[in-house]
Order: structure tokens, then sequence, then C-alpha cells
């Protein structure tokens, strides 16, 4: 115990001594109130320090369909049914045929409450949809808007034209899935279309408005005042020859692509300048890494788009919601979890948007830290990406797997084992090549029946290794579970060989 000097005298005085004249000094009930006082403004420090720090943007109202119903374009702006001007802020699905697990209700509610997001893009690969994933792509795009209407979220249908360079290409294809889509889903609010991506190559902006002056109908015709996104050429990034001619429709808005760590000045510069000349931008894409969505994260530059886009009251949506093993996904490549994602699921992007689109000033975001090696995030090397995701979650799982079914199979043999044994302890137990080559052992078999036996079990094994080669090749996992598969493969096979070649099996073909 503390020992205090007592005032004025010379004589030590313990902590509880002291209390005690205190007390005594002040009385019980002014003692009392002095401590409650003391709590009170402890508890009230707490409380003030723990309030989240306003963030910019905060002010905008985060529109949902269910209180905002369907949106419009009224200058530059997007605003709910009372003409109130609302952000959108959300993320982008990546390829839907190829990330199809997190097209589900629980994750879409969890980044609609959880996250904040009031949005989301499902981005399908016209080019499949297109070539052979018509109705898997189609019946995703219907689930996904149908999970982003069970979450209270507004949806984008995005027709992801991409190595087709110029949307004209599919424009039949394209025509009849909007005419589809905007057919079956023109009675709730959630809905918003993007008729192409990103124009690039030699497309021109007279190419995009042929097309749109063909799609564009088709949707009206279905869903009359539906806010449609067009793209603009070069991967929308120029912008200005939608400013200097804009198409002639209402409710409709143009899209400005941005990669962070690619993108500063000048399309900084080009943004500002068409958005001066007032035609309503909305960022359907956008991502804090390089345009290859792969490459380094540019976090300040990020901030300063963000910021802007906060600024101006510009909607957007971040590339992407996947685990492909690359800086511009949110998911960690090795992350099995579809539902749900917890924090260990998230790379250092998947946390900073979810900072952002949770209304986090931009440049206040913390910068989240890199635990473990680059490789183990994004650009994962050529092993995790020749592994592919499914390989990824497969080798993860792999051990779990292998361990049980070892202790289970491996237990199961032992007794059967042991029990032959102990009721045949005092038996000569016969082997394979007893009963093939060893004419003595069972006199009851024949030349023959031993003959058919051999051919028998060999038979059996080729036919075995006839499903083995033609369809146990694991390979949608990927080359590292394809090589070691055919190593496993290659081993059976030598052993089957041997088989056939020892020496003792040959006389009994004789
Ligand atoms: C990228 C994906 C990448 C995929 C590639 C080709 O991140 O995994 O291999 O497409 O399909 C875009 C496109 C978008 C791109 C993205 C990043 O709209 O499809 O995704 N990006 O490169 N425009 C600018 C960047």
């Amino acid at each position: 115990m503390r020992l205090l000097k007592k005032p004025g005298k010379d004589s030590l005085l313990t902590d509880r001594e002291t209390a005690y004249m205190f007390f005594r000094k002040n009385g019980i009930r002014r003692t009392v109130g002095i401590l409650l006082l003391a709590g009170l403004l402890f508890l009230s420090f707490i409380a003030v320090s723990s309030v989240p720090v306003k963030a910019s943007g905060q002010d905008i109202r985060t529109a949902r369909p269910s209180a905002d119903g369907a949106l419009h374009v009224e200058g530059t702006q997007l605003v709910n049914e009372k003409g109130e001007a609302v952000i959108l802020r959300g993320l982008s699905t990546h390829g839907l045929t190829w990330y199809p697990k997190y097209i589900n209700d629980s994750l879409f509610r969890q980044i609609s409450e959880e996250w904040n997001c009031n949005f989301i893009r499902l981005a399908m690969y016209s080019e499949l949809y297109c070539g052979n994933e018509k109705e898997e792509s189609l019946s995703l795009m219907q689930k996904g808007i149908e999970c982003a209407v069970g979450a209270d979220m507004y949806v984008l249908a995005d027709w992801h034209i991409l190595n087709d360079s110029d949307p004209n290409e599919n424009i039949e294809e394209a025509a009849a899935f909007f005419d589809l889509i905007s057919r079956q889903y023109n009675d709730i609010p959630n809905i918003l279309y993007e008729i192409c991506n990103e124009p690039n190559g030699d497309t021109t902006w007279e190419d995009i408005c042929r097309y749109s002056e063909t799609i564009i109908p088709v949707i009206r015709a279905n869903d009359p005042d539906a806010v449609i996104i067009v793209g603009t050429p070069d991967y929308d990034r120029i912008l200005m020859v939608a400013a200097n001619k804009p198409l002639p429709y209402d409710n409709i808005m143009y899209t400005c692509h941005f990669y962070a760590a690619s993108h500063y000045d000048a399309l900084f510069s080009e943004l500002s300048a068409a958005a001066a000349l007032k035609i309503p931008v909305f960022i359907t894409e956008c991502g804090i890494s390089e345009a290859s969505g792969d490459g380094s994260i540019d976090y300040e530059n990020a901030a300063v788009w963000f910021t802007y886009l906060n600024e101006h009251k510009m909607s957007y949506a971040v590339w992407s919601l996947s685990n492909k093993p690359e800086a511009s996904a949110m998911i960690k490549p090795w992350s099995s979890s579809y539902e749900r994602l917890e924090d260990d699921d998230l790379t250092q992007t998947g946390l900073w948007v979810r900072d952002l689109v949770g209304g986090t000033d931009p440049s206040d975001i913390r910068i989240p830290e890199r635990k473990g090696s680059r490789l183990s995030e994004s650009s994962a090397g050529a092993l995790l990406l020749s592994a592919g995701s499914d390989g990824i979650n497969a080798i993860r799982k792999w051990p779990v797997i292998a361990l049980c079914s070892f202790l289970l199979a491996g237990g199961g043999l032992i007794a059967v084992i042991a029990s032959f044994y102990i009721r045949n302890r005092n038996k000569k137990i016969l082997t394979y090549d007893d009963i093939v080559r060893n004419e003595e052992a069972v006199p009851a078999f024949t030349l023959l029946s031993r003959r058919l036996i051999l051919l028998l079990s060999s038979a059996l094994s080729l036919i075995y290794l006839f499903w083995r080669i033609v369809f146990s090749i694991p390979l949608k996992y990927g080359v590292l579970a394809v090589t070691v598969n055919i190593i496993l493969l290659l081993v059976e096979l030598l052993g089957f060989f041997e088989t056939m070649l020892e020496p003792g099996n040959l006389p009994a073909l004789h």
C-alpha cells in the first residue's frame, strides 16, 4: 500500500487513512456527489469521443427504393420521386458467370445493411451472353436483380461490352436482352440500365448514338421513365463528345470510368469539363487499382477522385465484388465465404471500399495494413492464377478432407483387418499371388479359374484406369491441380503395369 505524508505532520498515512480523512472532512453526501459528478463527466467524455466524425458526403441522401421510389434525372442530377438529389454508392460485381456465388440474398443484404451500399451493378459480359453462356448469364442477371430488390438496393443491368469493342456488333442480342429485362422488371423502382459498358477501339460517338437510338426506344417501350446510362468512346474516357452532342432523350446519363492508380489529371479534366457543360454523369465503374484491374493501389488519388464525386453528388460503383487474385478484387483469393464477408475475407481494397461506401470522408479512410506478402492478396502470381479461385479453395480445404477421410477409411480398414486376423489367426491367409500363381495354395482352383481371376481383376483395373484418365483429371481446377493429379495417375499406371509384368503372374497365363 502506498504511503502518504500527513500534511504538516511527519507521520505517514496509508491511502485508506487519507480516504477516510477526506470522507470525514467532506461528509458522506458531498463525497458521493463529487464521485457521481466525476463519473458523469467521464461517461460523457467517452460518449463524445465515440461519436463518429461527420463525413463529407454524409449529408447527401442515401436513397433506398422503398423510400425514394424510381429515380429520374433532373439537369445533371439523379433525383428521387420527390425531386430531391440523391447519390447511389455501391459495388460492381465481376463477370456474373465467372463469380456466380457472390450473387445471393444474404451477401446482398449484408452489403446493403452493414456496408450501407444502396446500389449494385451486375456486370454481364455481352461476349459470353452472345457466346455459349446465354442462359446462365440471363438467370444470374435475374437472380441479381431479385436479390437487390430483397436487399432494398438500386440495381444496374450492365451489358458489359469489352472485347466486342463496338456495341453495334451484337446489337440484335442487346435489343432482345433489354426488351426481355425491361418487360420483366418495369414495375419495380430499383432498376437502371447500362446499355454498353465501355465502347473502345475505333468506336466513335456516332456509332454509340446509332446503337443507343435502337436500344433506348426498346427499353422505353416497356419502362418509359427508366434511367438509362450510356457509355462513351475509349473505355468511357471521352465525355466531351457526349457533352457536345447529347442524345435526344430524357433520363439519360453518360458514364466515365476511372482507376485511381492509372488516371490522373487528363481524365479528371475531361470529367470536370464535361460536368461543367452540364451533362449528367454516373460513374458506373471505377477502381482504386490500375486500369488493368491489378497492379498497385493509389489511395491518395482515390481520395481525390471520390471527394470530387461526393462534392458533385455523382453516383458510383466500385469494381469488383470478387475473389479474383488481382488488386481490384475486394475479397481475398482463398476466401471461401460467399454469403457473409468478415474482415478476414477482405483485401485491402475491400476494407477501403467498405469504409468509402459506408460514408467515411475519402481522405479520412485508414489505409489498411498489408498483412503478409503482396502475393497473398493480389497479383497473386502464376501459381495462384493458374490454380484459379476454385482451385485455391480446393487446395485450402484439401488437408481437412484428406485427414477426415484418412481417419475414417484408415480406422475402418484397421478394424476389418484386425477382426479378420483374430478370426483366422491360425490359418494361412491367401494372397493374390497365391490365387493366380500357386497351384498348391488352393487345389480346387484349376488353371482356367486362376486365369479367369487374373483376367477379371486386370479388366476391372483397366476400367478403373479408363475412368481415371478420362473423367477424373480436374481440368477446371487449374494447372497445379492437374499436374499433381497426373503425377498420381502415373504412379497408379506404373503399379498396374508392374502387376501385369510381375514374372510370377505370367505362368498363370501359359
Ligand atoms: C477486368 C477484370 C479482369 C478480367 C478483365 C477481362 O478485372 O479480371 O480478366 O476485365 O475481362 C474495365 C472493364 C472491366 C475490367 C476492369 C479492370 O470494364 O471488365 O475488368 N476495367 O481491368 N474497364 C477499365 C478497367
